[in-house]
């Protein structure tokens, strides 16, 4: 089985990469053929890591490889992990990258890449999951200029909707395994939208048990679309624990069939399902059979509290899909 990490001496990366070396992860008895990419100038702290992972001496590990570009990492890759994007704030050539459409296209033009070399060598059901942000519109990048349907290419939504189920287990004093249905929609950025209207808690509905409007709507939402800016704030840096945690139940997730009446959370490319429109990659319910399969589950109803939350998210995804338009 052949995992591809790219920006594999990121904060990120250092957690993820001994996740998925644990047992469970992956629906196969293969040993895993780690396929660890950076940038040049990152090589030397790879290497450092890369004894660490060595001295971890994984049983389910075959072997590990490093490299400095795309092409050669990705051939036959069953699995694309894409953790490696350029910070917002980051200065090149002495300017301080600021705004969204200079990072949708710094970026833009590493998907493109990727997503090249990802749908010429990559194996034809390869799996991608996008972690560096803007997620859904690199994703979108990526898959365009992969230009291989055969291939399952997602963003991730997964650590939102970690973030929804951690607050919804506080609050309803319940354990996260007991939440169901809990569906994050749209983009991963501050307009997404955690729907609680369909979610239930050992057979309830969420919604129904809170019973407090004001809360879902002040509280709740602003809470989980502004994690990320809080984890930033107290932390000085972002959270890459959490996310790691995230990427890697993603990744079970697909690899394992979905618990009956549950779903998973990922942004998939919208076929206009709950009126996202088609070509963008919005956040959705899935389900997986375990077998490569990954379905939108599509019975969920929306409150027109719930639809206006859509609508913004749906904006943005178009404006940024528009930014990158002569890359897609
Ligand atoms: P770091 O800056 O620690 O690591 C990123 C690594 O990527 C660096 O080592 C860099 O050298 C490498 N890199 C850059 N361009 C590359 C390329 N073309 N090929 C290979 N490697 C490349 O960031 P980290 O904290 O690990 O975060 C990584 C990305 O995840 C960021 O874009 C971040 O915004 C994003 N996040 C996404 C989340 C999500 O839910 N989708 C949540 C967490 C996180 O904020």
């Amino acid at each position: 089985m052949k995992v591809v990490v790219t920006g594999a001496a990121g904060q990120i990366a250092y957690s993820l990469i001994p996740f998925l070396c644990e047992k469970g992860i992956f629906n196969s008895n293969e040993k895993l053929d780690l396929n660890l990419v950076e940038i040049p100038q990152a090589m030397d702290r790879l290497d450092g890591f890369v004894k660490e992972l060595e001295d971890s001496a994984y049983s389910t590990v075959n072997s590990i490889s490093t490299f400095d570009n795309i092409e050669n990492a990705v051939v036959d890759a069953d699995w694309c992990l894409l953790v490696g994007s350029i910070p917002r704030g980051i200065v090149l050539n002495g300017k301080e990258i600021k705004e969204r459409s200079d990072l949708l296209q710094i970026n833009g033009g590493i998907f493109t890449e990727q997503g090249k070399a990802i749908g010429a060598h990559a194996k034809e059901h390869c799996k991608i999951l996008v972690v560096g942000n803007p997620a859904n519109t690199n994703a979108l990048i990526g898959y365009k200029s992969a230009g291989k349907n055969t291939q399952l290419w997602m963003a991730m939504t997964m650590l939102d909707a970690l973030r929804a189920k951690a607050q919804l287990s506080q609050k309803l004093d319940c354990h996260v395994d007991d939440i169901y249905r809990l569906a994050i929609f749209g983009n991963h950025s501050p307009t997404m939208f955690p729907d609680l209207e369909n979610t239930f808690v050992a057979g309830k509905n969420a919604y129904q048990e809170i019973d407090d409007h004001e809360w879902v709507e002040n509280d709740f939402l602003p809470k989980i679309q502004q994690r990320g800016a809080e984890i930033i704030k107290a932390r000085g840096a972002s959270s890459a624990s959490s996310a790691a945690r995230a990427a890697c139940d993603t990744v079970k997730a697909v690899e394992h069939p979905t618990r009956s009446g549950d779903v998973f959370n990922a942004a998939v490319m919208s076929d206009g399902a709950y009126g996202m429109p088609e070509g963008i990659f919005s956040g959705f319910p899935l389900i997986s059979d375990g077998k490569g399969s990954v379905e939108i589950v599509r019975d969920y109803n929306l409150s027109d509290f719930a639809k206006k939350g859509l609508e913004k998210t749906a904006n943005e995804l178009v404006e940024e899909r528009d930014l990158v338009k002569d890359l897609i």
